[in-house]
């Protein structure tokens, strides 16, 4: 059965690559490696990151065209359903003597008029202070900084975890080749990972990044937004530490 939305992408893809083909007259072996490099991202697990580099944040811009309120930012290659379901108060599931400096985070969820969205649920990933993915990378426990979450009946939340690093993207795998050879650095600005979920607003997928960070403006995978962009606060008073229950910062 003829799929019409299918055939029409498809048939313009084809003619689209073709006729770029034509015009930088690419060669055999031209062609051979831009397959090869594929293949070699597939054996090697990194097909999503190369695609989701250069990719991810068109399709999420498109999808994002008609929406109203926060932006949404590309999921990126590392997301995992499943996240331990987490009590309050919110900590991210992490290591005795988790690597970083201590972070809350927190915000509000709120419809466009401003009115708070009660109980939204919230799927919070981010790397560790290696700027490593549990369950990507080796040598991590298993949903280490990966947790699912909920704000509160006026809609805010708050979750303790740690400040990740910017990231860099792998220089020795096939999207660092590529990187390279365009003379592009390899680095994402630091970010948290976020899909929030209401039954009645539906879902929506972003990212979090920190004022005055790195790469803000030159994110590898083009997705930083307007809006998504959080003021990073020290609480290190003797009142912020007491609140916690602690007599000195952990950083
Ligand atoms: C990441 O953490 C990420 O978010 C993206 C888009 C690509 C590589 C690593
Ligand atoms: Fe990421």
């Amino acid at each position: 059965m003829v799929n019409q939305r299918v055939k029409t992408v498809i048939e313009d893809l084809e003619t689209t690559l073709c006729a770029f083909m034509r015009k930088h007259q690419i060669s055999h072996s031209e062609y051979r490696a831009a397959t090869d490099l594929i293949i070699q991202s597939i054996k090697l697990g990194e097909e999503s990151l190369l695609f989701d580099v250069f990719f991810e944040a068109e399709a999420s811009d498109i999808s994002n065209n008609e929406r109203q309120g926060s932006p949404e930012a590309i999921e990126g290659p590392f997301y995992l359903r499943g996240a331990p379901q987490l009590y309050p108060p919110y900590v991210m599931p992490q290591r005795d003597n988790e690597p970083g400096e201590l972070l809350f985070f927190k915000g509000a969820i709120t419809d466009l008029e401003g009115n708070p969205v009660p109980e939204a649920e919230l799927d919070l990933w981010h790397a560790d202070a290696l700027g490593l993915y549990s369950n990507i990378h080796p040598g991590i426990p298993d949903w280490n900084l990966r947790g699912r979450f909920y704000a509160n009946k006026q809609g805010q939340y708050e979750i303790q975890s740690i400040l990740p690093p910017p990231y860099e993207i792998p220089k020795a795998g096939p999207t660092g080749a590529v990187l390279s050879a365009l003379g592009r650095h390899c680095f994402r600005p630091a970010h948290l990972h976020v899909k929030v979920k209401h039954p009645a607003f539906g879902e929506m997928t972003s990212q979090l990044y920190f004022e005055g960070g790195e790469y803000l403006d030159n994110d590898v995978a083009s997705a930083v937004r307007d809006g998504l962009v959080a003021k990073l606060v020290y609480r290190d008073s003797a009142e912020d530490l007491a609140i916690r229950g602690l007599t000195k910062p952990y950083y």
